[in-house]
């Protein structure tokens, strides 16, 4: 089915609507505990764990078991800090570009001038500059270090560093040619440790990837990690009499480590995160820093509290998208960091023109690579997804990747050009990202790959970003990667069969709604159920539901009139009235005749003009009960 994306008609399959597994052990025992049928049914589609702690976990998270002090090396790292404030030493601060390395730098900097005794001259930030250095603690951002004047002695990453072991021996060389033998470099991390690296030369590595770390949760994002070594100096700094024992605890930093939780997609089914994500909101609610003023007034609802969305949808991009269009952090930093309403409110303006210059350059990228995939799909029949944008932006080929992979659910990698200014010729070099979806490991698909054609890459199963390949090797290359796409995909369903259930888009469905269910609709209480198990998010989805019904008609609305009411009719002639953003990107709408059966799926939230519940459209499929399994 036809979709229209900027000025063209795009062949895009529409999503199958598809039941989410449920677990009958888990939905009797919530059932047991008094829990509502829908808070039951919700909880079972997400957990499969009956356990008395993983209810816990989910209905009334804490942090109360969290021993910091598992961390591994994290009393060495507190040890080193501790060193540096009795010297007077300079500290650097060397940081990702994303939500999460900047909210690293953001928590590390105000922890060590606002709480650990530090002045504001000895630390330095270094955040990554996406388009000039790319990510981790490499030569680029070593030569940056290196050649700040006054270089700090003690450097700390954070959401980086762990395979950079190369860069903490090139560092203490340097310094040591200087005259400084005793510059270090403290790592701390939460990302995939490669086979073999152990950050040896670091006076601390902290990372709860480590092998031989008893930190009980692997999910929590850096951020997370810089605030607990933060907590940890606080700790032992007040112990030692390094600064006075009434100092404030680092713990109002905690709403950084929940926007990070939020934006870098770790697990929401993980208790920590659920912890830190709750508690976050509650605080950011109470507005107390400036950023989080602003970010009340633009937040979704004007009328009620932030959530998770906002955090997921608004500020994340926002952030995100200075790096994305060439920035080095500091309108970000400036945002987060300010200290009275007026900085907040300009820097937030800043990030906000950076958010709609990237959302131009995505959809004119995502214009032509959707275009590219359609043609891939259904004329050359791959499932491994690749494309040459030769204007595309290296900053924002992840995003479009994602865009595609949606669309088609298939392994998605998208290439540009090193330097898009450089002459069109067959050894130019391109740099692409890949996003994949559940159960396909892409890492070890590019292994295969890397086997039979020169490239580098690096990430993780479900995204990584891939070097050195040159322009001409990349026909080559797509018939390579789509090759063991398939394989892959073979090797999960157990045959060829299954790859076009595997490789097609869905919607996850979590109940359809029953003639005696209809009230559900009406009743605003029902929100309140839902919200129960917030917050939502990565691995634990927003709940979508379905119903059986007769399309009524529709109507445009918004500027441009890009929106749509879509309104029909359930079994009980009851008229509902779904609401369907930017709906010429979506392939379902072109299916609908008026008149006719649909099983309509949808998102509940309130609706604040309404006082009632609104319904946002998430697929539409022909005829009634038209729910597939999930294999
Ligand atoms: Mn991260």
């Amino acid at each position: 089915m036809a979709a229209r994306i900027g000025d063209s008609e795009i062949e895009i399959p529409i999503p199958d609507l598809r039941m989410r597994k449920r677990s009958a052990p888990v939905f009797e025992k919530m059932r047991e505990r008094g829990e509502s049928f829908l808070v039951s049914v919700l909880s079972a589609n997400r957990i499969t764990d009956v356990s008395q702690s993983a209810y816990k976990a989910l209905h009334s998270p804490s942090m109360r078991t969290l021993d910091m002090w598992r961390l591994k090396d994290i009393e060495k790292a507190v040890d080193r800090l501790a060193l540096a404030k009795e010297r007077g030493e300079r500290v650097g601060l060397v940081t990702d570009f994303d939500v999460d390395g900047i909210s690293s730098d953001v928590v590390m900097y105000r922890a060590l001038t606002e709480h650990l005794g530090f002045d504001e001259s000895q630390v330095v930030e270094y955040v990554n500059n996406r388009m000039e250095y790319g990510y981790g603690f490499n030569d680029k951002v070593l030569d940056r270090v290196l050649s700040t004047e006054d270089t700090p002695t003690l450097l700390i990453t954070a959401d980086q560093g762990s395979n950079d072991n190369a860069s903490v021996i090139l560092f203490k060389e340097a310094m040591a040619k200087r005259g400084i033998d005793y510059a270090d470099v403290i790592v701390t991390d939460h990302h995939h440790i490669n086979v073999g690296e152990t950050c040896a030369d670091a006076a601390a590595f902290v990372n709860p990837q480590r092998h031989d770390c008893e930190f009980e949760d692997k999910t929590i994002c850096g951020c997370m990690v810089a605030l607990l070594f933060m907590a940890a100096a606080h700790r032992t700094f007040t112990e030692r009499s390094i600064i006075p024992a009434d100092t404030p605890s680092v713990q109002h930093l905690l709403t950084y480590a929940s926007l990070a939780t939020v934006a870098d997609c770790v697990s929401l089914a993980s208790e920590y995160n659920r912890f830190v994500v709750r508690k976050g909101l509650h605080d950011m609610n109470q507005g107390v820093i400036p950023a989080w003023q602003v970010l009340m007034e633009n937040r979704y609802k004007s009328n009620a509290a932030l959530t998770s969305r906002d955090l997921a949808f608004m500020l994340g991009p926002a952030i995100n998208a200075d790096s994305r269009t060439g920035g080095d952090g500091s309108d970000a930093l400036n945002f987060l960091k300010a200290k009275n309403l007026d900085d907040a409110r300009a820097a937030y303006a800043a990030l906000t023109k950076r958010n709609t210059r990237r959302k131009d350059i995505e959809l004119s990228m995502v214009e032509v690579a959707l275009a590219d995939a359609s043609e891939q799909y259904y004329v050359r029949g791959y499932r491994g997804i690749s494309i040459y944008l030769p204007k595309g932006s290296h900053g924002i080929h992840g995003i479009v990747a994602s865009r595609i992979k949606e669309k088609f659910n298939c392994p998605t990698i998208i290439f540009s050009p090193v330097d898009v200014n450089e002459k069109d010729h067959a050894k130019r070099e391109l740099t692409a990202s890949a996003r994949s979806i559940d159960g396909i490991d892409i890492h070890s698909i590019m292994t295969e790959v890397q086997k039979d054609m020169p490239i580098k890459f690096g990430g993780h199963p479900m995204a990584l970003g891939v070097k050195k390949l040159t322009k001409d090797l990349f026909p080559q290359f797509q018939e390579t990667f789509d090759k063991y796409v398939k394989e892959e995909g073979v090797a999960r369903c157990g045959d060829a069969k299954g790859l076009d259930h595997l490789f097609f888009p869905f919607v996850e469905v979590d109940h359809l709604i029953q003639e005696n269910e209809l009230n559900w609709l009406r009743n605003v209480n029902t929100l309140g159920e839902i919200a129960k198990l917030e917050p939502y998010g990565q691995r634990f989805e927003l709940p979508i539901f379905a119903i059986n019904g007769v399309f009524v008609n529709s109507s445009r609305f918004g500027k441009s009139n890009s929106h749509l009411n879509i309104i029909f009719k359930d079994s009980m002639d009851n008229e509902h009235v779904g609401v369907l953003f930017n709906y010429e990107r979506a392939s379902f709408v072109s299916q609908l005749v008026i008149g006719k059966m649909y099983t309509f799926a949808f998102k509940m939230e309130y609706d604040s003009y309404k006082k009632s519940i609104g319904l946002q459209i998430e697929s539409i499929a022909e005829g009634m009960n038209n729910l597939k399994t999930t294999r």
